[in-house]
């Protein structure tokens, strides 16, 4: 098995906040895997490319499902913790595999969020079933990077997706007229299927100030929070 799989990678968490009348709650976290010394972006592409990904995946959630008390601990019940998924980890066995590493763990299902992004197509049958598997187990569906992959709007309606989180591209050209009046259609969007929309790379206040005014109230980005390695030092 790829070395990368068992050692020499770290998971950070990222808070996901609201914003509500001024008031910041953590109301999420995102793992990310970070590897020691290397580009992540590029190893995740290279484990993917020989189906790698499926184990790392798996020693992902098992991590982060250890973390799950210490999380829970810290920021309440009702905290959702987000991990990415590669659609080609969504194999007939990755269900029944979430089931028992949460049982080991004790990990209310609830709680956790899986980010599927729409730059990788989803499109066979089994994908999609697979999906539907997930989210009868409890499982919250994020896509990922939305707005900038293939048929998003396939996947809202063919897919149990729970929440869109906004991709950074968007928000940093929030500035743009053409950009504030795609996100204005996103959040109707999400207020009419009833979605939770989470805005990415949220760097600057302008930016929050913005998305009030369109009605989203979640945010992640350096403004807010950066990945962090330290659960301790996230206040
Ligand atoms: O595709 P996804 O949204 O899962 O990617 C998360 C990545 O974005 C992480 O590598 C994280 O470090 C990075 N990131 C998180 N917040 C910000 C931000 O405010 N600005 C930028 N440029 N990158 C961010
Ligand atoms: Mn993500």
């Amino acid at each position: 098995m790829n070395s990368l799989i068992t050692n020499g990678f770290t998971i950070y968490y990222q808070e996901i906040v609201k914003v509500c009348e001024g008031k910041i709650n953590t109301i999420g976290v995102e793992a990310l895997a970070r590897f020691d010394n290397v580009d992540t972006p590029s190893v995740i592409k290279k484990l993917e490319e020989s189906y790698d990904i499926i184990d790392f995946g798996k020693t992902v959630i098992t991590t982060v499902f250890a973390d799950y008390h210490r999380l829970i601990a810290q920021y309440g019940n009702d905290l959702i913790i987000s991990i990415n998924v590669s659609p080609i980890q969504l194999d007939h066995e990755f269900g029944a595999f979430c089931k028992e590493v949460s049982e080991k763990y004790r990990v209310n299902l609830g709680n956790i969020e899986f980010e599927i992004t729409e730059s990788v197509i989803i499109e066979t049958q089994e994908v999609i079933e697979n999906i539907w598997t997930l989210s009868k187990l409890g499982v919250r569906i994020s896509i990922d990077d939305f707005g900038t992959g293939f048929s998003s709007m396939k996947y809202i309606a063919e897919l149990p997706v729970d929440t869109l989180k906004i991709d950074g591209h968007f928000i940093m050209n929030l500035k743009k007229t053409k950009y504030l009046q795609i996100i204005e259609c996103i959040a109707n969007l999400s207020n009419q299927l009833n979605l939770r929309v989470v805005a990415e790379h949220v760097e600057h206040m302008w930016q929050v100030e913005t998305l009030q005014e369109l009605g989203i109230h979640e945010y992640q980005g350096y403004l807010y929070s950066k990945p962090s390695s330290n659960l301790i030092l996230i206040s």
